[in-house]
């Protein structure tokens, strides 16, 4: 059985997938939580200067994605065939696609630049991903993102709108997004998820 240790700064950010993984698979690890203060002193520490990283016995990886990834592999979380671990991936990057448009309007410091990006965030981006997310939950018809029962894609689509859902903008969009409404409950739900979510620490982001 391996250990594993996760850096990370005291916030959910690019570690929550990972915690939320480890939590779903039941699996122990160290939430090894990082004081920004002491972060200069410490980041040569990290595979290439970033957090999250994680350990596997004596070995460090970055790069959240790739952790989460080799974790939702791991914990048998990427479907039973390629072609199912293709469609949780594809929806992956979907989920990826937006929430890095999310990101860069968050980060643009040009107020002009600024309110272009938002225009596009608010009138497209959103909608259509909100849009597709509706109809593969609809299509899918399990209640899941793909097949039947919670995998990677699940985590990371409760994980990459938690935020957003739960601030003035996305929470009364909620409301008439029925399938992901009710994904979430579901995700959130779910015994070993509700275990983490309940004790985990409260952060800003
Ligand atoms: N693509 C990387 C990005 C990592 C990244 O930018 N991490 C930020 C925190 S979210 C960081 O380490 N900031 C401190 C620094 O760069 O010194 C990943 O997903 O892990």
């Amino acid at each position: 059985m391996s250990t594993y240790k996760l850096h990370y700064f005291d916030l959910r950010g690019r570690a929550e997938i990972a915690r939320l993984l480890f939590a779903y698979a039941g699996v122990k690890y160290e939430d090894i939580r990082i004081d920004r203060a002491k972060w200069p002193e410490q980041k040569s520490s990290a595979p290439g200067g970033t957090l999250p990283y994680l350990e596997v016995d004596n070995r460090s990886f970055g790069q959240s994605m790739a952790i989460n990834r080799y974790l939702a592999r791991k914990f048998g979380l990427m479907g039973s065939d390629e072609i199912t671990a293709l469609a949780i991936d594809e929806f992956v990057e979907d989920v990826v696609e937006c929430r890095s448009a999310m990101i860069a309007m968050f980060f643009e410091k040009d107020e002009s630049r600024k309110a272009t990006l938002e225009k596009k965030l608010k009138e497209e981006t959103v909608p259509n991903f909100m849009k597709k997310c509706e109809a593969k939950l609809t299509k899918n018809g399990t209640g899941w993102v793909v097949g039947k029962s919670l995998t990677f894609a699940d985590i990371v689509l409760f994980d990459g709108f938690d935020m957003f859902f739960s601030g003035p903008e996305g929470a009364p969009m909620l409301t008439k997004l029925s399938q992901i409404a009710a994904h979430r409950t579901r995700v959130s739900t779910t015994p070993k998820i509700k275990a983490w979510l309940d004790v985990r620490p409260k952060t800003a982001m």
